[in-house]
């Protein structure tokens, strides 16, 4: 077992939890996550999170934010869609403490074009480099936070390109919504 990261997450009480990225197997081409829980002595195994055993592709690091602002942490990482095509997925805090969560496309807070003139449209096919540098971060200098992402594509020969995104937090009709700028 190799431990890629540890991301500090909270419980009901308000208590420290740990959301553990690792290697379960030698040779894993993907990573798993694992949620601990504070107890009054330590931290043990949340086994009832629904991020435990959830496998991310390419072992590309999750990346933890309050996308929608309800205080609820989700996940951005790569996972796979119902036809088995690698696809940028979010999995929405449903509770405080991590336990439960609704996995969906990131897309579906991103806006489109046709929604909004001045935002772009991501290449769905070009999924989170790995490393990557993606944060989560106010850009723009409006105190609200906005995500900075990085991707690779993929040319016809294979050969990998690296580049850089913004997208700017925008509300839109009371929903938190983001902008590729
Ligand atoms: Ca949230
Ligand atoms: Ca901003």
């Amino acid at each position: 077992m190799v431990i890629v990261n540890v991301m500090i997450g909270k419980d009901k009480l308000d208590y420290q939890s740990l959301i553990v990225s690792y290697f379960k197997n030698k040779g894993d081409t993907h990573l798993t996550l694992k949620v601990f829980q504070y107890t009054s002595k330590a931290f043990v195994e949340f086994h009832t999170s629904e991020l435990n055993n959830l496998k991310i592709y390419n072992g590309v690091q999750p990346m933890f934010l309050d996308i929608n602002g309800d205080m609820k942490t989700d996940m951005i990482f790569t996972g796979k869609d119902a036809k088995g095509n690698f696809e940028t997925q979010i999995a929405m805090g449903q509770s405080f403490d991590s336990q439960n969560f609704k996995i969906e496309p990131l897309s579906n807070y991103f806006l489109t074009s046709k929604e909004d003139k001045t935002c772009l449209d991501p290449n769905p096919n070009d999924m989170i480099s790995n490393p990557h540098s993606n944060s989560y971060l106010d850009l723009n200098g409006d105190c609200i936070p906005d995500i900075f992402m990085t991707k690779v594509s993929l040319d016809d020969a294979k050969n990998k390109f690296y580049y850089g995104e913004i997208y700017l937090q925008k509300m839109v009709n009371g929903k938190n919504k983001y902008c590729l700028s």
